[in-house]
């Protein structure tokens, strides 16, 4: 591995049961945890994200998750080439989560540059956030832990926690994860507002919703507006990618994993992918609801969590904000003595990031309806009829979201609109 984060391909190799089996055993700590050998050991690929490789690996003892970078979109093909460097930038990025939001990511045990391989600790009952939503589980510890995951991780990271010198290293050193954050760029900020080659929604039902949002002009100034913060803020160390497929929980347990796409961006992007995919899974539940079990209670509880969210989240980044501090934006001595200014400025900040947030929100749930990538929360509605009336009426709050951004004061205007729309 080079400093710019380039990986070398020599002697990578995409691992299979036989290969990873092999490698697993030279590693101390993993056959320690595993116990047997390799023949006594499972292997079994349960790679269901768009990019990589994921293996599970069960020993006597215990297990790990081995995930490994493919050089292309595993999605799309070789086609589509990637950097193997994303797995650097993920490794960088689950060392500072780790630091920063202990217990709430996965542990590391092993990474391997040149294979682009992280091996983790197995978490295990954990299932995906996403899955349990679709089966209307509840997770009364959620938003504790997300909201101190996304506190801790954003203000340790920003100008308020860090001195200047180190927060520019630190933005130089994740500027290498170029490839990724233009992923993020072209699916969720220009392809779904254009005719593009990658989109897809469910057709014909909502071609005219499709067409309606690429002849939106407001709405195409509204994404670039949210396009250039994306591209030129570097706030914090974002995860990237903090969708509910990204964190997986038990009742008890929230961790945070695969932050692939992490870079330096604006706060709310990160916030707002969390906002929108719980709005999404919201809007789903109608298309999974029976008689017997109608999800009107579950979506109740689905519109208190993006609320508790929001409110936790602040609660918690003003309360580091006014800990000890080491950054250099908003220094203590000039504000010691002025607490009105002091609270106007946190005021002012918050008021900022709620407007990116209900933006990066809308446009969050705006590309997983018209976009390449989908959820399953509402590709798993299998009556394209029930399932687009639900993409559309998330469609159409996200609409209101970005055009009237600036003018929503609260998170509660947010739900209150979703269950009106
Ligand atoms: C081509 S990758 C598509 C999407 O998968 C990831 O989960 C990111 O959200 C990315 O935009
Ligand atoms: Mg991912």
């Amino acid at each position: 591995m080079t400093e710019t984060g380039k990986t070398s391909d020599n002697g990578y190799r995409p691992q299979d049961d036989g290969s990873l089996r092999a490698y697993l055993a030279g590693l101390a700590p993993v056959t320690t945890l595993l116990s047997g050998g390799p023949a006594d050991w499972t292997v079994e690929e349960v790679g269901d994200g768009n990019l990589n490789l994921v293996f599970i690996v069960r020993g006597p003892a215990g297990g790990v998750a081995v995930k490994q970078a493919l050089p292309y979109v595993r999605l799309v093909g070789e086609s589509w080439p990637l950097p193997l460097s994303r797995a650097h930038f993920e490794h960088l990025a689950l060392s500072d989560h780790n630091r920063l939001a202990p217990g709430l990511v996965p542990r590391v045990l092993h990474y391997d540059e040149t294979l682009a391989l992280i091996v983790m600790e197995l978490l295990q009952p954990h299932i995906i956030m996403r899955r349990g939503m679709i089966t209307a589980t509840r997770y009364p510890a959620f938003a504790e832990h997300i909201t101190t995951f996304m506190a801790q991780t954003l203000f340790g990271t920003s100008d308020l926690a860090l001195p200047a010198d180190e927060k520019k290293t630190q933005i130089a050193t994740f500027c290498g994860n170029h490839a990724l954050c233009k992923i993020t760029e072209d699916l969720i900020f220009t392809e779904p507002y254009m005719i593009a080659e990658n989109n897809r929604w469910t057709s014909p039902q909502l071609d005219d919703a499709a067409k309606g949002i690429r002849e939106d002009g407001p709405l195409k100034v509204a994404i670039s507006e949210l396009k250039v913060k994306f591209l030129s803020e570097a706030q914090a160390l974002l995860h990237g990618d903090l969708h509910t497929g990204s964190i997986m929980v038990t009742e008890s347990e929230t961790k945070v994993i695969d932050p692939e796409f992490a870079f330096y961006g604006p706060m709310g992007f990160d916030v707002g992918a969390l906002i929108a995919n719980l709005l999404l899974s919201y809007f789903s539940q109608d298309g999974h609801a029976t008689p017997n079990d109608p999800r009107e209670e579950y979506k109740t509880w689905v519109l208190s969590q993006v609320e508790a969210c929001w409110t936790g989240f602040v609660q918690k980044f003003l309360a580091l904000w006014d800990g000890a501090r080491a950054g250099d934006a908003y220094p203590a001595a000039l504000f010691a003595n002025d607490p009105d200014a002091h609270r106007l400025a946190q005021e002012r900040f918050m008021r900022a990031l709620l407007t990116d947030t209900i933006g990066f929100a809308a446009a969050k749930m705006i590309r997983r309806i018209l976009g390449l990538a989908h959820n399953i929360d509402l590709e798993w509605i299998e009556d394209p009829h029930r399932r687009a009336a639900c993409e559309r009426r998330a469609l159409r709050l996200a609409r209101q979201m970005m055009v009237e951004r600036h003018a929503i004061a609260s998170m509660g205007d947010i739900t209150g609109a979703a269950a009106k729309t």
